[in-house]
């Protein structure tokens, strides 16, 4: 296992980078260039500059999370294929660079979803939440977006970058009509186009479930259960093609077993996010401590699992809540995840103890 942090880059992050390096056993981030949009390509120079001011403060930048997919992919349009182009070329740059893991998503116009950034819990801690009733109460997007640009505190949320919530409505109008099945098969497509790239520069990608795990707005979603787990390794059954296996997605739906799927499928997941949240009602959660009785998640039998079946993967702890006055990204402070961090640590070495 080696664990890693998500950083957005100096001029994103309000994190030092210096200051990850002080979390006890973080190896390296899990890195990003937040200034890309989605189909363009990373060149080799931008890269260079990305990694340097991370091996600067003595980290390693060996996952990036994420490059995003043109909607041209998902929608699987005859212009995909000059984004597949450009995403073939960044791979080839991001592995000669050293990187052994990309990160991304499938997920149709919007990235991950909350209906409200800033719960108040009673320690006076604040977290993100999501509530359905809420949910449909909206309704329609764009009040989802007006109340995501008023609650992200100034700072710009990964996927949901201003310039491209902007064209939504035209976005909506390309998605009608586009089936599950649709959009499983533009993702085999694209699958099968990158793996020869990825075979030669060694950069395994990691597919990110749906967040949350069921559909919204009537877009269909690609990765929510086990099943849609197994169909996407095996339609493209290549040891690249692999799962960042993110437990507070996927666990929200009870059906979900965490633990299980990472016994089942280990071999094939090469990054784990870890997180742990309180589901209150159906469809109805806020993001906890890592801590499994904080939790609904069991989180000892989580990494027991990683650590028995996935354990060369990269794991970083996900979102945490906002605690000791810390002002900034939403799910991504500094201390929180570092004590998420920590507890993870302590889990592994007492299993790496037991033997
Ligand atoms: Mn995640």
């Amino acid at each position: 296992m080696k664990m890693v942090f998500r950083w957005f880059g100096e001029k994103h992050d309000s994190i030092p980078i210096q200051y990850v390096s002080q979390i006890p056993n973080v190896s390296g981030v899990a890195a990003t260039l937040m200034d890309k949009q989605a189909g363009d390509l990373w060149t080799a120079d931008e890269i260079a500059a990305l990694k340097n001011s991370i091996t600067a403060a003595g980290l390693e930048m060996e996952v990036i999370e994420s490059v995003n997919i043109h909607d041209d992919i998902k929608l699987g349009v005859p212009s995909r294929e000059k984004y597949i182009e450009n995403y073939k070329e960044t791979i080839k740059n991001l592995g000669q660079a050293g990187v052994r893991v990309i990160c991304y998503n499938f997920m149709p116009i919007f990235d991950w979803m909350r209906t409200d950034l800033w719960k108040k819990l009673d320690d006076g801690s604040e977290t993100m939440s999501y509530d359905h009733t809420v949910m449909e109460s909206i309704g329609e997007p764009n009040e989802m977006i007006r109340r995501f640009e008023a609650g992200s505190g100034g700072f710009s949320l990964p996927g949901w970058e201003p310039e491209r919530l902007s064209m939504v409505k035209e976005l909506f109008r390309k998605y009608d009509g586009i089936t599950h099945d649709d959009l499983m098969d533009h993702l085999r497509y694209f699958l099968e186009q990158i793996m020869p790239v990825c075979e030669e520069y060694n950069v395994k990608m990691a597919i990110h479930p749906d967040d949350p795990p069921w559909d919204l707005f009537g877009l269909p979603r690609v990765l929510k259960d086990r099943d849609s787990m197994q169909e996407i390794l095996t339609m493209v059954d290549n040891p690249y093609n692999g799962i960042t296996l993110c437990t507070g997605s996927l666990g929200v739906s009870p059906d979900n077993d965490i633990p299980a799927l990472i016994r089942e499928f280990g071999a094939r997941i090469p990054f784990a996010h870890v997180r742990n949240f309180k589901r209150t009602a159906d469809k109805t959660f806020w993001e906890t401590s890592h801590f499994t009785p904080d939790g609904s998640l069991d989180m000892y039998a989580i990494v027991k699992a990683l650590h028995d079946c996935a354990p060369d993967c990269y794991i970083r702890p996900d979102h945490g809540r906002m605690i000791w006055g810390e002002k900034g990204r939403p799910g991504y402070g500094l201390y929180d995840r570092a004590l998420g961090v920590a507890y993870i640590n302590g889990l592994w070495e007492s299993m790496d103890r037991q033997g």
